[in-house]
Order: structure tokens, then C-alpha cells, then sequence
């Protein structure tokens, strides 16, 4: 196992205040996402998008590492330089998402398993060589009447494992996902209850498979009531039931979690980390950061539209998304101060 190289990547990725930038939608979730704002779902609108968000100016001085989907690893810029020579360039870590996507789990109705094991050591191989140094597998666990089985949990904590296993065998750090859903009306302990039970299964699995926890990142979701749970919690104390899940369930070993935004708001994941920060920075083993998706693109994507006139606009909404989790990680972030810096850019723009 390339230890050494592991540990210093995985650090590299949490380090400095910096967080990930998940831009690796697959066809149909990007495509969708498209098709909500009328842009045409396209491979040239896809590349288009792609080279929009990974030529942002100053993308670097926030994001330590952007997880590329497939088809969007061999593209280029209509400039004809590769998007991941792109991101090296700016200082930014290339990873891979290598999951095949999430399927019906058999036996158990609403339940998914990610799939995507078969073959996975030669496409790690060829993503390595290609420059990729880290990866992504999201397994989706449902909150719901009577789920997740035991059957779910077991089996989504031990396909992370083994793909973890199989990315350090090449080098690669796996950043290891597994995402309890917002959708539903459970409250926030229930969301903690199923998080935690998944948590102490996934780490079991890594253990058994003999993952090196030092050389991974964790991806997990925060601890929020489902999204139509007609009690919604604030900010703080979201962030305390977060950190006191993971303080009973992620080792020390770990050097970072990043977390997923799941669909919240761009706002509230920023005011979510940044509460975490504010109130345990100082006693956690582990770095807190962010691998958003969704909280970083969707202000770029909304102003973006497919126009390339919309290219510099919404390069600037997303430079400035990622500030706000730099800000965030610092236990900085002050959305007062966000809400007048947009109403200051729409200002401008009439
Ligand atoms: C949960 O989704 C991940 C984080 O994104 P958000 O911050 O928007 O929740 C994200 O990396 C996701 O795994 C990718 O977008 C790929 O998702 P699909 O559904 O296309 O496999």
C-alpha cells in the first residue's frame, strides 16, 4: 500500500481551510438539473458547464480537490487543454466519483444498494494514471417506515469498504459516502439514531477490510430533520447533534469529514459548518469541511443558463459560494454580511 503517499494526499484535501468541490453529477442527475432551468442535456452543454466551474479564477484559493464524474475526466476546454490539467494547474486535486449509481436493493422495496464493484481495480488503475488521486462511492441509506433494514446498512457498509480497500491498493484516497436521505417527515433524532447505527456498521466493515483510516475521508450527511419534519431545528443545534454523532461514532484516526449538502439551501450548509466550527473547532480529532455539490453550483448553475455571456457571472457566484465555506471552516462565515454582498451584486447588475 502507498501509505505515506495516501496519508499526505487525504491531508492535503482538508488542509488550509479548503473543502471539495463535487461537480460529479452523473448523466441523469445532471441532465436533470438542466432540464429544470431549460438548458439543453447535451455532452457539449455538460463540457461547456464543466470548463465554466473548473476555469473559475481563483477557484484554488478555496477548493482543495473537485470530484469529476466519467465522462468529464477524458473532456477538454474548447481550448483543448484536458479539464483535469485544468484543475492541477490551479492547484486543485482531481478525484473521481467511481460508484455506477445507487439500484433497488433486492428483497427489500425502497431500499438502494450502490453498485459498480465489478471491474473497479482496472478503472482505479486507468483514473490513477490519468492523474486522478482521489475518489468517491455514495451509498444511499432511506429513512422510512421501518427502514434501513439491517440488510441495507450491512450491505452499503460493506461494498464502501471493499471499494475503499480496492482505492488504496492503488493509491487513491476513497472518499467514503455514505448518505443517510433528507427526504421524509422524521425528525432530527431519528436522523441521528440511523446515522450513528450506520456510521459504527461502516467503520466496522473498514476495520474488517483493513482500510487505512488515516489515508480516507469521510462524507457524511449533518444531522438535520427530514425535509418535510414540520420541526425544523437552528443552526446550533444542528451543529451539536452533528458533532456528537460523529464523536461516538468516527475514530480519531480520520483525518477529515467532509460533508455532503444533501439539499439544503447554499446558506444554511454554510451556516451548518460554520456553527460546527464555531462551538468544537478547537476539541475535535478531525478537520470539518465540505464536499458540497449542490451548495456550491446551484447559485452558478442558476445564472449560468448555457449562454456563455453568463460565463463570468456565474464564475463569480460560485468563487464567491466557496469563500463562504473557506469563511465556514474558519468558524468565519456571517451570512448578514452574505445577504448584503448579494443584494450588492443584483444591485449591479440592474
Ligand atoms: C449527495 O450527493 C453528493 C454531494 O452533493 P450535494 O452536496 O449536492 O448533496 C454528490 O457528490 C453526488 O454523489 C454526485 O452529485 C453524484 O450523484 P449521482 O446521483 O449523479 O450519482
Amino acid at each position: 500500500m502507498k501509505t505515506q503517499e495516501l496519508i499526505s494526499t487525504a491531508r492535503l484535501m482538508v488542509d488550509n481551510h479548503k473543502g471539495i468541490l463535487a461537480m460529479d453529477e452523473s448523466f441523469p442527475t445532471c441532465n436533470k438539473r438542466f432540464a429544470k432551468l431549460g438548458i439543453p442535456q447535451t455532452v457539449e452543454t455538460r463540457r461547456a458547464y464543466r470548463e465554466m466551474i473548473v476555469t473559475t479564477p481563483g477557484l484554488g484559493e478555496f477548493i482543495s480537490g473537485a470530484i469529476l464524474f466519467d465522462e468529464t475526466i477524458r473532456q477538454k476546454t474548447k481550448d483543448g487543454i484536458p479539464m483535469i490539467k485544468v484543475l492541477i494547474d490551479a492547484g486543485i486535486i482531481p478525484g473521481i466519483k467511481v460508484d455506477t449509481g445507487a439500484k433497488e436493493l433486492a428483497g427489500h422495496p425502497g431500499e438502494k444498494i450502490s453498485e459498480g464493484l465489478d471491474g473497479l481495480r482496472e478503472r482505479l488503475i486507468e483514473y490513477y494514471q490519468m492523474g486522478a488521486r482521489f475518489a468517491k462511492w455514495r451509498a444511499v441509506i432511506v429513512i422510512g417506515e421501518g427502514i434501513p433494514s439491517k440488510a441495507s446498512t450491512i450491505a452499503n457498509s460493506l461494498t464502501l469498504a471493499r471499494y475503499a480497500a480496492l482505492c488504496q491498493e492503488v493509491g487513491l484516497v476513497p472518499i467514503v459516502e455514505p448518505e443517510v436521505l433528507m427526504d421524509g417527515s422524521h425528525t432530527m433524532e431519528r436522523c441521528f439514531e440511523v446515522t450513528e447505527e450506520v456510521l459504527h456498521e461502516v467503520f466496522n466493515q473498514l476495520y474488517i477490510q483493513g482500510v487505512l483510516l488515516e489515508g480516507m475521508i469521510l462524507k457524511p450527511n449533518m444531522i438535520v430533520p427530514g425535509l418535510s419534519c414540520p420541526k425544523q431545528e437552528s443552526d446550533n443545534k444542528v451543529a451539536d447533534a452533528t458533532v456528537n454523532c460523529l464523536m461516538r461514532s468516527v475514530p480519531a484516526a480520520v483525518p477529515g469529514i467532509t460533508f455532503l449538502s444533501g439539499g439544503q439551501t447554499s446558506e444554511l450548509a454554510s451556516a451548518r459548518l460554520n456553527a460546527m466550527n464555531v462551538r468544537f473547532k478547537s476539541k475535535l480529532p478531525w478537520e470539518l469541511s465540505f464536499s458540497y455539490g449542490r451548495a456550491l453550483q446551484q447559485p452558478a448553475l442558476e445564472i449560468w443558463l448555457g449562454k456563455e455571456a453568463n460565463v463570468p457571472e456565474a464564475q463569480k457566484a460560485l468563487h464567491h459560494r466557496a469563500k463562504c465555506n473557506y469563511a465556514a471552516r474558519c468558524g468565519e462565515y456571517n451570512s448578514k454580511e452574505i445577504v448584503r454582498i448579494a443584494h450588492q451584486v443584483k444591485k449591479e447588475e440592474n
